[in-house]
């Protein structure tokens, strides 16, 4: 998300050269701007490096959840976001509130136990729900957002340490009382992000699967629709398919369908979307499904194609758990996805839904776009660089130089 920078004098800016803490940061070459007067820095309509020499004070570290200076013990640090050039590139992760998450205004939050289950979306990091009592299996808190909501990830955060949900289940419902199971995955301490296949839903409710000594507690709960390629029209083809199942059935865009193998896990297995169109895509989800959350790929490569014929690598990794985030760090464009399988196992290979992460843009599927003058204006939507709109000839009246 870009926002224009403010440089009022309240703003400071320091080149900051530690890229282990803000690799973001160091990867785009930028500085990172924030709002603590208390910081020794040169003026940001300088843009230039702070005067002072940097000392052991200048370090910054994380101290719980809070940047400091002083390796951790000096002034807090507020990040605003990178400055790219007088744009402010803010990510939700500088946002422990949820900067980029879904509006909570009128929902209502209820729990199975505990009390204060509306602490969760007040905004306010002191502010919990906790079990009280240890955490057991069935646990859950609930949320009705009043209306059917698009989400594809939730986040849990509490400053309690080591009071986050062992294992936890994230179900949907448009009714509250029939549920789907969307994810399930061990719980993190602190934070909790959970990722699953675009769901339309109205309730959402999150249920503990372990029982442990220690309390869940939860002091925000945050909802986020992250843009993702729309699936309609999408099809697959397998190299093996189990009986009474289809490659379909992995790009139909509901958690409780799913593809599989039929066979043991063997190196060369492949499953191939035809996404019915070029698409720009940075990340990949896939989910085993709650079927049979044990059959994901041990060992996954992921393949790009235009034409279903020329296939390039874009990533590879090793599968954990039902849930695999594959991040192609940076780019790909292509119509055709390869999921290969190099592991083997004993488990059948099972793939119940697969969502491709678009970035920050929305998907263009399905517009429609038009223009005053000129030909093909729907070429500057088509995904290749290669065509483009012009309004062809200078309008009346306005120099050619202007064009
Ligand atoms: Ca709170
Ligand atoms: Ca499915």
């Amino acid at each position: 998300m870009l926002r224009r920078t403010p440089t009022g004098p309240s703003t400071t800016t320091v080149m900051v050269g530690m890229t282990a803490l803000l690799g973001v940061t160091a990867l785009l070459g930028a500085s990172v701007l924030w709002g603590d007067p208390g910081l020794r820095a040169a003026p940001a309509t300088t843009g230039a490096p702070a005067r002072h020499p940097l000392t052991s004070t200048d370090f910054i570290k994380a101290n719980g959840t809070v940047l400091r200076t002083d390796s951790g013990a000096g002034a807090a640090i507020n990040l605003r976001g990178t400055n790219l050039g007088g744009w402010l590139v803010q990510e939700d992760w500088m946002s422990p509130l949820g900067e980029f998450a879904l509006d909570r205004g009128g929902w209502t939050v209820t729990a199975s136990t505990g009390s204060h289950a509306s602490a969760t979306v007040d905004g306010e990091q002191a502010t919990h729900w906790s079990t009280s009592g240890p955490q057991r299996a069935g646990d859950q808190i609930r949320v009705d957002l009043r209306q059917p909501t698009w989400v594809n990830r939730v986040t849990l955060g509490t400053d309690r340490v080591g009071e986050h949900p062992r294992r936890l289940a994230v179900e949907t419902s448009s009714d509250g009382q029939t549920w789907t199971n969307v994810a399930q995955q061990g719980g993190t301490d602190q934070e909790t992000v959970v990722r699953f296949g675009l769901q339309k839903t109205r309730f959402l409710r999150l249920v503990a699967v372990d029982l442990d000594a220690a309390p869940w507690s939860i002091s925000e709960l945050n909802l986020f629709n992250d843009p993702v390629a729309h699936d309609a029209g999408w099809t697959a083809q397998a190299s093996a398919t189990a009986t009474g199942t289809t490659p379909a059935a992995a790009v139909d865009g509901d958690p409780t369908t799913a593809w599989q193998s039929g066979v043991p896990q063997a190196p060369g297995q492949a499953l191939t979307i035809d996404m019915q169109r070029v698409i720009q895509m940075d990340r990949l989800l896939l989910d085993a499904g709650s079927a049979a959350p044990d059959d994901f790929a041990r060992s996954w490569e992921i393949l790009t194609s235009t034409d279903n014929v020329t296939f390039e690598h874009a990533a590879s990794g090793f599968g954990s758990g039902r849930t695999t985030l594959v991040d192609f760090q940076g780019w790909k464009w292509g119509r055709y996805l390869r999921i290969v399988n190099h592991a083997t196992a004993p488990q059948w290979w099972s793939v119940a839904d697969v969502a491709v992460y678009t970035g920050n843009q929305m998907d263009r599927a399905g517009w429609q776009i038009s223009a005053s003058e000129g030909q093909a204006p729907e070429r500057v939507i088509d995904g290749d660089v290669g065509t483009r709109w012009s309004t062809g000839s200078p309008p009346a009246g306005r120099p050619a130089h202007h064009r």
